[in-house]
């Protein structure tokens, strides 16, 4: 044995003494110990213990063109070696951010030409939460500062993040929310919907923003962010009412509209940005995931003419940034990312092609009678699994349900996630169909397993 494998036949015990993991009970997993993922190819990953598995999850809803291209890592070696690091701060660039910033507003819509780069969704939160609040003080409205999100939504894990996300049990650790941030309900028919009809919910949902605009006052309101399908909150996909519903309120209270892209972002709905397959346009949306498709870190904020007007001709300097804001070694591989996407026409591809297959799929798992709801945009899928579907009763502990689904497909190869009582999917957008079958036989077994378990 060299010491290269006797390291490796040793990490699990190394990862408990040394690494302290992101959303967990370190107590538990040191205890249980740590999976080792080695290799990935396409939409498998490799443990350690040689066992392979389907991705349905994409790393965490991130690595949109599958694992192990060539041309990311040709891409990368080549920036390495040219320019590892230069900064963007005084008054200098390099080319891939610049030709990165002019890639991305490519694809976002007439009226969204500018970018401002971080390493993550939750700095591109922090961001603009931040250039909110200084438009309007700019634009000379002081007062409007308050921020409005949902609850059960997802926006990072940084103070603002965390903040803004609407998850009690991320606010119980660190006295969060931090001051001049509230929240609405999310447009969870299934769970919350009562007796109106998704459409009529969704319209009452959508007008919590108008009530609550009014009770604080339009001139204290910054803005309104949402993503345009909740991603960690469960693949919650709206009524269609929704979005054109807020767009409106958004307009007729001139407060910014902020479209959270972390995940929806990149082709995952079949579109470049979720924004256009709900067919509005926000001022802001923070992006990061599928920009690199996972390869490096890189994020940032789409920035609208209208906001980025203010910025540039009556701001002066904006006095936020980091480091690594447009970092050219993440900028090329995003560069590279994107050349992919479109040259392999994976957007369209979502939208017409696998898109569709996959849902016929999902929605198939309505026949089974633990699923209370089926719901697919593009390749986001999210699965309502319930105790008496005739009367949309769910299960009494909602968690350990969806984990027991989610063990029974990892031990059967596939990596899915549960949120609660709802299992979640988000693959690579190259799957092919056939992988396509093997996520949705893998998960109705898991389905199957839960009914004998709880013997319904
Ligand atoms: N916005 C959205 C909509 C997200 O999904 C972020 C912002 C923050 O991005 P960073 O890069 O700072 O993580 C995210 C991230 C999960 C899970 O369990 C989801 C995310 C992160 C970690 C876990 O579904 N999304």
């Amino acid at each position: 044995m060299n010491n290269h494998t006797a390291t490796l036949s040793n990490l699990a015990a190394i990862d408990a003494a040394h690494h302290l993991h992101p959303f967990s009970d370190m107590g538990k997993l040191n205890a249980s110990g740590t999976r080792i993922i080695e290799r990935g190819e396409g939409v498998f990953i490799y443990d350690s213990a040689g066992k392979k598995y389907l991705d349905a999850f994409a790393g965490l809803w991130c690595v949109n063109i599958g694992y192990g291209r060539p041309e990311m890592a040709a891409a990368v070696a080549r920036q390495m070696t040219e320019l590892p690091y230069y900064n963007a701060f005084f008054g200098t660039t390099t080319p891939p951010a610049t030709l990165l910033a002019q890639k991305m507003t490519a694809h976002a819509g007439p009226n969204m030409n500018h970018v401002f780069f971080t390493n993550s969704g939750s700095e591109a939160t922090d961001t603009w939460f931040r250039m909110a609040r200084v438009y309007w003080k700019a634009q000379g409205h002081p007062t409007k500062t308050h921020v409005i999100a949902r609850r059960n939504g997802y926006h990072g894990s940084t103070v603002a993040g965390a903040s803004l996300g609407g998850m009690t049990w991320m606010h119980e650790q660190g006295n969060l929310p931090i001051d001049g941030i509230s929240h609405i309900g999310q447009p969870y028919w299934y769970a919350e919907g009562g007796d109106l009809s998704p459409e009529e919910f969704g319209l009452k949902a959508a007008r919590e923003l108008e009530a609550r605009i009014d009770e604080l006052g339009e001139e204290n309101v910054a803005a309104f962010v949402a993503e345009p399908i909740q991603g960690a909150g469960g693949v919650i996909v709206p009524p269609q009412t929704y979005w054109p519903e807020i767009a409106r309120i958004c307009k007729a209270r001139n407060i910014l509209l902020i479209s959270d892209e972390v995940i929806s972002g990149f082709g995952r709905l079949g579109s470049w940005f979720g924004y256009q397959h709900f067919g509005f346009e926000p001022d802001m949306a923070p992006v990061a995931k599928g920009l690199s498709s996972g390869y490096l870190p890189i994020g940032g904020v789409l920035v609208s003419d209208r906001v980025a007007q203010v910025m540039i001709s009556e701001v002066g300097d904006f006095n936020h940034g980091f480091t690594y804001s447009g970092h050219p070694v993440c900028a090329a591989a995003a560069l590279e990312n994107l050349r992919i996407i479109e040259d392999e026409g994976l957007v369209e591809r979502v939208r017409d092609d696998i898109g569709p297959y996959f849902r016929k799929g999902w929605e198939s798992l309505l026949s089974h009678e633990l699923v209370g709801e089926a719901v697919s945009v593009g390749l986001m899928g999210g699965l309502q699994i319930a105790a008496d579907k005739t009367i949309r009763k769910r299960f009494d502990q909602p968690d350990d349900v969806g984990m027991l689904v989610r063990n029974h497909c990892l031990e059967n190869g596939l990596v899915m996630r549960a949120t609660g009582d709802r299992m979640l999917a988000s693959p690579p957008l190259t799957i092919s169909r056939g992988e396509v079958d093997q996520i949705i036989e893998t998960l109705r077994k898991g389905l199957d397993h839960l009914r004998d378990t709880r013997g319904v």
